[in-house]
């Protein structure tokens, strides 16, 4: 009689056993540009989970990131992804392995036919694990460089690695009592079998860690897909600013010194998408269909668009909707492209046509009104960013730019253009977030320079304070600085790069010793002021004064 395996060994051994897949496959990835399944199952879990929930957990992550100061939001939020998807299909294997081993405990008790059953047994589990979970791999990856019968066969091939690994184990652990004659060896057995899990565990740590040290070896790999480097090969480490000149160059108002950057370097640019990895077109096989209620549909390669169109250029501040106060989701850099009233002389629309719904690779879509496109010119299909191509994590090789809106409304990778005859909710939109979504005037202390107090011309000590102050294309007409309880005091401002970009300001304040609370509020062009009430960044994006503590 074969001796069962207790649940507790099938668990130790399903762990021991999923640690090396996990490596493989993610070695495979970096290696080959297959897709790496824990991502695809993680962005499809994140888009049929109920909006609310995601939203949860996305604060949840923020919150964290927040309180630890784990760096950039994007990036550390983009990581803790990839930490949750990984476990998140650790877990599911983990499970699956073991009721493997409850199972066949159950049924193969012949010693003759032991080894080739656990082989079968385990390639069964393997197969039975690894198709839907390859299916749903395919069906959600956007981002694999790799040809799809290759990645299939290669996550069939390891996932069935894996199931015989089981199959093996059981065999070998099941068979071990057959050796045992009499009572008298069952407890050499035990030894036996405890040795044989070291042996497991030696082996697949091994490999673990072979796979996960070459799989960081080759971080710097520029040609990986590794979303944090993802498209920036050129730009990272570089200049990225050499080349644009920036419109209002000559204001003397310098910066207070800690002020952010006015433009943002291409690779420090935000990023917020729905997948874990950015979706990766190639622009052979790319051309953007144009079609529904239009007399002229049409197919145009981005070849066309950057040449049989007149160009232009704008300084662009972006926010994602979900930027907190004084939260690092908004950058400001170059964009260029197509206006899209240019578009629409190209296709006519039809009378009934009234929206356009624009998809993007990742099947992340938004819905344009034309109207907007037909009172704005600005609108704007847009193909680079700092003179450079998109990169591939900022939407190569199509995004639209529209003025006021927060980033939710404007897709990246589009795919394709729906003229349609009335509004829809938009992907973000159906999982709760603001229909219109229209920027939220916003102010930040970015600096208090006490390291840079100076004496001014009257003798005066001050230390310089500074920031920026943002209302779309509404534009800031004064930002006002308090410290402590004092008087509102107007800041200077230095002329913004264009009519949507963010303002620098700053103020310099009469030095006094001690600790102090400097804040900031500003006012829209029109007069409207920053709402200062305290709101949380959904549904409409967060409302509040920014304030910042500094000891002098
Ligand atoms: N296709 C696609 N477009 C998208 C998104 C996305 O996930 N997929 N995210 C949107 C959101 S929420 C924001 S804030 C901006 C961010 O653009 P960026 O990552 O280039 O900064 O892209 C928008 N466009
Ligand atoms: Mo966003």
């Amino acid at each position: 009689m074969a001796r069962k395996i207790t649940f507790l060994t099938g668990l130790t051994a399903s762990v021991l056993l999923v640690a090396p897949l996990l490596a493989l496959l993610y070695l495979a990835h970096r290696l080959f540009s297959v897709p790496f399944p824990p991502f695809d199952l993680f962005d499809l879990f994140a888009r049929v989970l109920p909006g609310e929930l995601v939203t949860f957990g996305i604060d949840l992550m923020v919150d964290t990131i927040l309180l630890f100061d784990l760096g950039p939001t994007d990036r550390a939020a983009l990581a803790a992804e990839q930490i949750m998807a990984t476990l998140l299909l650790a877990v599911l294997g983990i499970v699956a392995g073991t009721i493997y081993f409850v199972v066949v405990r159950e049924r193969l008790t012949d010693r003759v036919t032991l080894n080739r059953d656990g082989l079968i047994s385990g390639l069964i589990l393997g197969v039975s694990f690894g198709l839907p979970v390859t299916l749903i791999v395919m069906a959600e990856n956007t981002s694999a460089a790799a040809s799809p019968a290759l990645s299939m066969v290669w996550m069939l091939f390891a996932f069935s690695l894996w199931g015989i690994g089981h199959g093996a184990v059981y065999g070998r652990l099941a068979g071990a009592v057959f050796d045992s004659a009499d009572e008298s060896a069952v407890s050499a057995t035990v030894i036996d079998r405890r040795q044989f899990l070291v042996q497991v565990g030696a082996a697949t740590a091994t490999i673990t860690v072979v796979g996960a040290g070459l799989s960081a070896f080759l971080g710097g790999d520029q040609t990986s897909s590794d979303p944090v480097s993802d498209g920036l090969a050129a730009e990272s480490g570089g200049d990225a600013t050499s080349t644009i000149q920036l419109p209002n160059a000559d204001d003397p108002l310098v910066p207070a010194p800690g002020t952010r950057d006015e433009y943002t370097a291409l690779a420090d640019h935000y990023r917020i998408d729905i997948s874990t990895i950015p979706p990766r077109i190639q622009e052979d096989d790319y051309a953007l269909p144009i079609y529904g209620l239009v007399e002229n549909p049409a197919e145009l390669t981005l070849q066309q668009i950057r040449d049989d169109f007149e160009s232009m250029d704008q300084f662009i501040t972006m926010a994602c909707i979900s930027n907190r106060i004084a939260g690092d989701l908004i950058s400001t850099i170059m964009w260029t492209g197509v206006s899209m009233q240019k578009i629409l002389e190209l296709v006519q629309p039809s009378p009934e046509a009234t929206h356009i719904k624009i998809t993007g690779a990742d099947n992340f879509d938004e819905i344009l009104a034309l109207d907007l496109i037909r009172e704005d010119e600005t609108v704007m299909l847009c193909y680079a960013w700092d003179n450079q191509p998109l990169p591939q994590r900022n939407g190569f090789p199509l995004r639209i730019h529209i003025p006021d809106r927060f980033g939710m409304k404007q897709p990246k990778w589009i795919t394709s253009m729906e003229f349609i005859g009335e509004w829809e909710p938009g992907y973000w939109v159906r999982r709760g977030w603001s229909e219109e979504a229209m920027v939220v005037a916003t102010s930040v202390v970015d600096t208090v320079a006490v390291d840079d107090v100076y004496t001014a011309d009257d003798g005066g000590m001050r230390v310089p304070v500074g920031g920026i102050a943002w209302a779309g294309v509404r534009g800031i007409s004064k930002v006002e600085v308090q410290v402590d309880d004092g008087e509102w005091q107007e800041a200077e401002l230095r002329t913004p790069m264009s009519d949507r970009s963010w303002t620098i300001w700053r103020y310099d304040w009469p030095f006094q010793e001690g600790s102090h609370t400097f804040a900031v509020r500003c006012v829209e062009g029109d007069g409207t002021p920053q709402i200062e009430s305290v709101r949380g960044v959904r549904p409409d994006g967060a409302t509040g004064i920014h304030s910042r503590n500094a000891s002098l």
